[in-house]
């Protein structure tokens, strides 16, 4: 309870920010898009990892206010990016089940993108297959309807979940991610390798432009860059950064 309340007073506060973190194309390293992740600001008294504040944010129901600050803060970014005159790529947003499920989720989004006078088409919506699960019709009407608007849709963690893979073909996805599981496997397992190569296959085959993700290592990047991946995202290009140092890739490419 006590850091119910802390993570409550702390998104009031707005002791959250977006750190973002470079997507690049395999093939010649330039920057194809960029992951929001949220962190905390200093002085902020709720657990400082990630790995902690949104899963007690997911169980709470703060995700909800969370993650709107956040997408206010990414579109905030986009804005004075765009203003300075710097080629902005697609930037994904994650949304978790719950944000996605709120019955105001659709008109809620379009009005806070017609509020920052952000181009619809540079936000990504980064959905997980536990999104899908529950009311597959009303989310196909919502993907549907923002993606009228230009909005773009990625599946996350593909590969994890429980996934029916039919809803791939029916709703209007633009990216698979591949969970960082297979890609830390590549190089050992068989196996694995066999998963991630079917996947990037499927993806082609589909249209989904596809992005690996945790990729730290040159050798895994050339294991997918043989496979047919477009892009990738992992340490071994960056880590999350803050939207100043955005500004330098952005400048540069890469
Ligand atoms: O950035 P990091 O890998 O430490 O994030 C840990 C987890 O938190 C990941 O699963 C990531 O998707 C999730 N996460 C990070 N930022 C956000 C956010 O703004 N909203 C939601 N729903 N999840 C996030
Ligand atoms: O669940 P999601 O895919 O959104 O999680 C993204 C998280 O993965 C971020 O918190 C980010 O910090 C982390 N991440 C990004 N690249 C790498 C990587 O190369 N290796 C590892 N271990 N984690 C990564
Ligand atoms: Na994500
Ligand atoms: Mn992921």
């Amino acid at each position: 309870i006590r850091q119910e309340q802390a993570l409550h007073d702390a998104i009031d506060a707005g002791l959250f920010i977006p750190h973002f973190q470079p997507q690049v194309s395999l093939a010649d390293g330039s920057l194809v898009g960029l992951e929001a992740l949220a962190r905390c600001l200093d002085g902020n008294p709720t657990p400082l990892s990630p790995a902690e504040f949104i899963p007690l944010a997911e169980e709470t129901g703060l995700i909800v206010p969370l993650g709107q600050l956040i997408l206010e803060r990414v579109l905030t970014c986009i804005g004075e990016w765009t203003r300075a005159g710097l080629r902005v790529p697609p930037v994904a947003v994650n949304f978790s089940a719950r944000q996605f499920r709120q019955g105001d989720f659709e008109s809620g989004l379009r009005e806070t993108l017609s509020r920052s006078g952000v181009d619809p088409s540079t936000l990504v919506v980064e959905l997980t297959e536990s999104s899908l699960l529950q009311d597959f019709s009303k989310a196909e009407k919502t993907m549907r309807s923002l993606a009228e608007l230009g909005v773009r849709f990625a599946i996350d963690d593909f590969g994890t979940g429980f996934s029916s893979l039919s809803y791939l073909a029916r709703l209007p996805f633009h990216t698979l991610k591949i969970d960082r599981s297979f890609i830390s496997a590549i190089e050992q397992d068989v196996r694995q390798r066999a998963i991630t190569e079917a996947l990037i296959l499927m993806s082609r085959g589909l249209d989904l432009r596809v992005v690996a993700e945790g990729v730290e290592t040159e050798d895994q990047a050339r294991r997918l860059m043989g496979m047919g991946c477009h892009s990738a995202q992992g340490f071994f290009y960056a880590r999350p950064m803050p939207a100043e140092e955005v500004e330098d890739w952005l400048r540069n490419g890469s």
